[in-house]
């Protein structure tokens, strides 16, 4: 991978990695992608990761969630499809769902703590044969089956802030922020996945240990669902035809670059919320194409 050794990830970067969108091209070119997640209490997460992963250049989502989170998805975002999984409680519990059409799949986001969701997390780890994101609660739910990752023998990548790393880590936040590079190699070597320990600086790291610093961003960012929405650009990002490590990192680029430009176009850092990133993702592409 000619750019991957790169210490910062900048417009640069992007710019030179970030495929062209063939004039010929259908849907089906640009990736299936499935996003596990949701509950009665939080339709919202999974909505804002279905609409983030099609603004970013997703072909098709679908959203497999409870069907109370139906309604969410379908007001906020009608070009997802939605799939029903079997819940208790308003949270998912372990239910029969085709993997095999999928290109890519996200899970985690908005599903709770449920402790059978815990169950589904393992099974989709086992079963799904494409990249898999692992985010939010999924996390939460991963740190009972963290020896999963290593029988993977397709590529998995997990997205944690600070606080959920060092969970993941069992070592404290402070450890985290402290060497964010070293305890970032040590698990995506020792698990074999990708690593986006996020914050100001968010770190991508391979399982190689190759690393990357991204350089957009800013405090507005520091609210909930803004995790949601860049593991929807995510899930987009990864199913272009570009290496791994460099879709996560310009996935990161573009979440960061579209909530710098809400901020020149108006938007404060105390107004600014998830869903406007996701509308500022236009604006982000625009500077690197
Ligand atoms: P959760 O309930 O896990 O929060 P969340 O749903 O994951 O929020 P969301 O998904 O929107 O944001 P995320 O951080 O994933 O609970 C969060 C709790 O964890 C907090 O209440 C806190 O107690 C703890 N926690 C979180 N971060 C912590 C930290 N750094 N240190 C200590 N405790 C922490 O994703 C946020 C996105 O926005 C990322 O892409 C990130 O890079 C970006 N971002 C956030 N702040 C930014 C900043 N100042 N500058 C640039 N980018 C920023
Ligand atoms: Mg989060």
């Amino acid at each position: 991978e000619k750019f991957t050794r790169r210490k910062h990830w900048n417009k640069n970067a992007a710019m030179e990695t970030l495929p062209n969108r063939d004039p010929y091209a259908h849907k089906g070119h640009h990736g299936r992608g499935l996003i596990i997640g949701g509950s009665l209490m939080m339709p919202g997460a999974i909505t804002m990761t279905a609409k983030a992963a099609l603004r970013a250049g997703a072909g098709l989502i679908t959203a497999a969630t409870v069907p109370s989170a139906f309604s969410a998805i379908q007001a906020h975002c009608p070009e997802a499809m939605c799939f029903p999984l079997e819940e208790k409680e308003g949270w998912i519990i372990p239910s029969k769902l085709q993997l095999d059409a999928f290109n890519a799949i996200a899970i985690g986001i908005g599903m709770g703590r449920f402790e059978e969701s815990g169950k589904f997390v393992a099974q989709i780890v086992e079963q799904a044969k494409c990249p898999l994101i692992i985010d939010a609660d999924g996390l939460h739910h991963l740190t009972s089956h963290l020896n999963l990752l290593k029988e993977r023998s397709f590529p998995t990548v997990i997205t944690p802030h600070p606080k959920e790393m060092a969970r993941l880590l069992d070592v404290s936040v402070k450890d985290v922020l402290l060497k964010p590079f070293y305890f970032s190699a040590a698990f995506a070597e020792k698990y074999g996945v990708y690593v986006v320990l996020k914050g100001k600086h968010t770190v991508i790291t391979s399982p190689e240990s190759i690393q990357a610093v991204n350089d957009t961003g800013n405090q507005g960012l520091a609210k909930g669902g803004s995790g949601d929405v860049l593991t929807g650009i995510i899930l987009a990002m990864v199913m272009q035809k570009q290496p791994l490590f460099t879709a996560i990192c310009n996935a990161c680029f573009i979440h960061g670059k579209a909530a710098d430009l809400q901020i020149d176009k108006g938007h404060t850092y105390y107004d600014l919320l998830a869903t406007d990133v996701i509308e500022g993702i236009p604006d982000a592409y625009r500077t690197i194409s």
